[in-house]
């Protein structure tokens, strides 16, 4: 086992195996996945010190605390469900889901509180159950590995809690959501004893970190380019904080000029809005590949 490449697992297949992949093709990671993906349990990048493992995600946290990879991607639910004890080192911004507690439309339980002896069904028993005893519910578990959402109609279970993204699934099997246990999304964690195990395993991964913060950032901003007359410039740039302050360049056309900045993809919109409202003109936004530092 070489001491000099940092071992990656990422789920073989499923909703994390393509936005983990691309991650990596945006951090330069270059794999070699040619032919069918299927077959292959690992690969090695061609240009950086890092072997990534192809596993079920259930499978990864536990994988991790043994020391058989050194990270790995995986939805926060999982490492919260097995209570595995890794270190979170990034959050990824995508399979952003929710695990809801939720029951049929039609039934007399319309808060939480209201399931004191019911029976839920759900694949998150642990975290549930955590919930549960937080609220002082008493309720029973049944848990099931999967199709959660079809419990209560098969009189298995009083309610569910389960995974939700869109809410599409709850709607057409006639569910409500009664409240959120936990909010998720795909989170990078490693083996809390990376340093111990080789100083060498954390430099890669600081290395790697590095490169998904570029990404990640660079994916909550865009650049902006716009055409302010001269006396309009004070009041755009106060709306532009830029990285450090807007660059202005003088355009050919006299008393004008173009202002280039960032602005952060949460508040695009409100920003964009007021720029128009302020005078600037010709307003350019382009997508960032990398922001660095
Ligand atoms: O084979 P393997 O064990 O690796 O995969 P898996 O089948 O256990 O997991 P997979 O690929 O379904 O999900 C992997 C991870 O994606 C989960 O652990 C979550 O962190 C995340 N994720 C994000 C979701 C969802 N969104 C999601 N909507 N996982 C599951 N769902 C399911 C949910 O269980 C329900 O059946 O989608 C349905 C609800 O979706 P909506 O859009 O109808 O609300
Ligand atoms: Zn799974």
């Amino acid at each position: 086992m070489s001491e000099n490449l940092l071992r990656l697992a990422v789920q073989k297949s499923g909703r994390l195996s393509e936005d983990s992949l691309s991650l990596l093709a945006e951090c330069g990671v270059g794999l070699n996945l040619s032919g069918s993906r299927s077959g292959k349990l690992r690969v090695q990048a061609s240009n950086f010190p890092l072997e990534v493992f192809f596993l079920r995600d259930d499978d990864i946290p536990g994988y991790i605390a043994d020391g058989v990879v050194d990270i790995g991607i995986v939805g926060e639910n999982v490492v919260l469900e097995t209570k595995t004890d890794v270190l979170l080192i990034e959050r990824l911004g995508f399979a952003r889901c929710r695990l809801s507690v939720a029951v049929p439309k039609i039934s007399s339980v319309r808060e939480v509180a209201d399931l004191n002896g019911k029976k839920i069904a759900t694949s998150y028993p642990v975290v549930l159950r955590q919930f549960l005893d937080e609220r002082r519910i008493s309720a029973s578990i049944h848990e099931i590995s999967g199709s959660v959402e079809i419990a209560p109609g098969m009189g298995l279970a009083d309610a569910i809690c389960d995974l939700v993204s869109s809410g599409s699934t709850l709607i057409s099997n006639g569910l409500v959501e009664l409240e959120t246990v936990l909010r998720s999304e795909a989170v990078l964690v490693a083996d809390k004893n990376i340093v111990a195990v080789a100083a060498e395993k954390q430099k890669i991964l600081d290395r790697l970190q590095f490169r998904i913060q570029s990404v990640l950032r660079a994916k909550q901003h865009k650049y902006v380019v716009l055409n302010s007359p001269n006396d309009a410039i004070n009041s755009i740039t106060e709306l532009l904080p830029g990285m450090k302050s807007p660059t202005i360049i003088p355009l050919a056309q006299e008393g004008w000029s173009a202002v280039h900045s960032v602005v952060t993809e949460d508040a695009f919109w409100e920003i964009i809005e007021s720029l128009k409202a302020a005078g600037a003109q010709g307003i350019l936004v382009v997508p960032i590949e990398k922001m660095v530092g």
